[in-house]
């Protein structure tokens, strides 16, 4: 008999049913965050419309699109499935339930994908303008991580200037996104393992540019193209390594322009605005805005002070928020779901935005009271804001002027005698664990290997794995009650975890991302491998360590995914066999859609717990579930119920771990090969 608990939990089983999903759907008070709740009766009281009235006004919402089977790809729909048989089986064109269901979620992951490469092309752009002499704010921050790129990616680093090799790793990347010719994207192809780059090219699978693949996927999704299950499913997982690729190109850039992240200590919630300050918030995606106005709000201190404010406060929201948290402890306001509510406070002078995740409805709140809202990008205006072309030319000059418009609304607001409420609720965050910061921790046990520190932690049984936890908020589950109950009932199972985007910032709203967070929910092996780790790297950590670990942006996903590569080539095996999983307990975002579907292709069982459109098909349903799994190592477990999520994930890295421990038994007993079977 196997050792894992359940095998009833290895099933592809939702158990919540479709009707049960969205409980009291009249109920705006929709989350388990006490700041949050105290803002939507403030708002509800003075006829502020937010987000949580919306979603309650959109319900019931239509059930053809809910599970993926109505289509609008070509002009003679919306075309839906409506029978099991028959004419009405199928839409106008004969497209069948599968095929409407991977159509839309290739489109899906089309979206994710162009909207990180676009962040990762704007950075890439930078470096080569900064080291080309035209962007002269922004220089290499971290020539060590630059050199260490350069080299993973062939560039011959001997002899060559930091400007030289920072131009050579921009055109490279760069080269990823739009080169014509077929090799794989550089970015991949070198920071996977041998076993990855393999199965990508046994599947055919391999992106060669980011924008080639995603114009293959719209074509491949146009009306009467591609309409083979299979077919359909490998162009979305081709599609998703190029998301990968802008994301690895985003993270590594961005490390080499601002710095790589080193544990951090900072503050999560509104408690963080001070309305005797100067509140600015950095809201958004894009560090080469935010973090070019945080370092210049340091400077602009004294203009402030002499403005009648105690000093400025920047705090952020989204993952624009998360990057100067993680480089410079810049503290989070709140995440996606509460931007409107920080808004609401009454005390935000100015909130700038660059690109995605902000609601159109921030004009709205903002309008309320006098805040400002500041549109920068040329691609994201919103009708009514402030728009302040962001030009990087002059990169200190433009954050110079937004936070000069900052005083200036601080002064109107405080002339104007304005009511604030700010709710007081934050807490204490230890942040800044990129790969680097968490090999370093690592490497105070064990110097010479440090990512054998993790992996036998989970060998001899102390910890059960590693989760990495990510992405968003969706109203479909109450606000930041599936994150913090997954990261409480993991913690409890002994799993380490690893969190970035919005699911980070919910562990840290809710005293998860401390070590008292540790004392309360972490079980008897976490608590000792973490006191572990920090007993040898006492007298350079800034605090104890955190329950969960927090590794950045929704791009820096690409972290985790040096982390498991890590773990594979050290446990000599593919990622399909590392106990390892991801959970995205709130998904939203289509760069939640291909996030997801890269991190299964990588070889992981991945948890989403708002549920995709995709239950109109059961092949696809099966697909996402079993066929991913025998194909790729990792699959799709969509569930609804977090505490079931949780039995879930536990189960996964329960399976693998114990897989894992035989074979190598087996490997020594017998002197042989380890068994790579998954
Ligand atoms: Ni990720 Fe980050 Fe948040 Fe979701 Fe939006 S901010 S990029 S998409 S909502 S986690
Ligand atoms: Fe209908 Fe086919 Fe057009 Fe989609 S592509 S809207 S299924 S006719």
């Amino acid at each position: 008999m196997p050792r894992f608990r359940d095998t009833s939990l290895q099933n592809s089983k939702n158990t919540v049913a479709r009707k049960e999903r969205k409980k009291d759907p009249k109920n705006i008070r929709r989350t388990i965050d006490p700041a949050a709740l105290e803002m939507i009766d403030h708002a509800k009281e003075n006829n502020i419309i937010t987000v949580f009235e919306r979603w309650s006004a959109q319900q019931p919402q239509c059930a053809f699109g809910y599970q993926g089977i109505c289509c609008r790809i070509c002009i003679q729909g919306p075309c839906r499935i409506k029978a099991e048989e028959g004419p009405g089986s199928m839409g106008i064109c004969g497209a069948r339930d599968y095929v409407i269901v991977e159509r839309n979620l290739i489109r899906t992951v089309c979206g994710g994908t162009s909207a990180h490469s676009d962040h990762a092309r704007h950075i890439a752009h930078v470096l080569l303008h900064a080291a080309e002499g035209h962007a002269p704010d922004y220089k290499v921050a971290d020539p060590d991580k630059l050199r260490r790129v350069a080299q993973r990616l062939g560039i011959t680093i001997n002899g060559k200037s930091d400007t030289e090799l920072a131009k050579e790793v921009a055109e490279t990347a760069l080269a990823d996104m739009g080169k014509q010719d077929d090799t794989p994207c550089k970015f991949l192809w070198t920071s996977i393992t041998e076993g990855r780059r393999t199965k990508y090219s046994d599947c055919d699978i391999v992106p060669t540019s980011v924008d080639r693949a995603v114009v293959e996927g719209i074509h491949r999704t146009h009306i009467g193209v591609d309409a083979d299950c299979t077919s359909l499913a490998c162009g979305a997982l081709k599609i998703a390594l190029a998301d990968y690729t802008g994301m690895k190109i985003a993270t590594d850039l961005s490390d080499i322009l601002f710095g790589t992240p080193k544990p951090v200590m900072s503050e999560a919630n509104l408690g963080v605005i001070d309305p005797e300050k100067v509140n600015i918030i950095v809201h958004g995606h894009n560090p080469l805005l935010s973090q070019m106005v945080v370092d210049t709000a340091k400077e602009m201190e004294e203009a402030a002070k002499a403005a009648g404010a105690k000093g400025i406060q920047i705090s952020g929201i989204c993952c624009t928020g998360n990057e100067v948290l993680m480089r410079s402890g810049v503290p989070i306001a709140t995440s996606f779901m509460g931007q409107e509510l920080a808004l609401a406070t009454g005390a935000i002078d100015v909130m700038v935005v660059d690109v995605q995740c902000i609601m159109p409805a921030t004009r709205n709140v903002a309008e309320c009271f006098n805040t400002k809202l500041v549109t920068t990008m040329p691609i994201a205006k919103i009708t009514g804001s402030h728009h302040l072309a962001f030009d990087e030319s002059r990169a200190i000059e433009s954050s110079k002027t937004i936070i000069e418009l900052a005083i200036e609304a601080f002064k109107a607001r405080k002339a104007s005698g304005r009511p604030v409420k700010v709710p007081q609720y934050k807490n204490k965050v230890m942040a800044g664990f990129s790969f680097e910061a968490l090999m370093d921790v690592f490497a105070g046990v064990n110097p010479e290997n440090p990512v054998s520190v993790l992996t036998d932690a989970i060998l001899n049984g102390e910890i059960l794995g590693v989760c990495l936890l990510c992405g968003c908020n969706n109203l479909e589950s109450p606000y930041d009650h599936a994150h913090t109950t997954i990261i409480k009932g993991l913690a409890e199972n002994n799993v380490f975890m690893v969190a970035t985007g919005c699911s980070a910032q919910a562990a840290a709203k809710h005293g998860l991302m401390n070590s008292e967070g540790v004392e309360k929910y972490a079980g008897a092996g976490l608590k000792a491998f973490l006191a572990r780790l920090y007993e040898a790297n006492k007298n350079k950590l800034p605090d104890k360590l955190p329950l969960v670990f927090h590794m950045g942006s929704c791009v820096d996903n690409s972290r985790a995914a040096e982390l498991w590569t890590a773990m594979a080539n050290e446990l000599g095996v593919d990622v399909p066999k590392v106990p390892f999983v991801g959970t995205a307990p709130e998904a939203m975002s289509e760069k939640a859609g291909s996030i997801g579907t890269w991190v299964v292709t990588h070889g992981i069982p991945t948890h989403v717990g708002c549920m995709l459109p995709v239950e109109g098909s059961h092949l696809v349903w099966s697909v996402l579930h079993c066929i991913a799994h025998d194909v790729a190592g990792g699959n799709i477990i969509l569930e609804n119920d977090p505490e079931v999520a949780v039995e879930k994930l536990v189960a996964s890295l329960d399976y693998r771990a114990w897989k894992l421990g035989v074979h190598k038994k087996a490997a020594e007993q017998y002197e042989a090969a380890l068994c790579q079977m998954y």
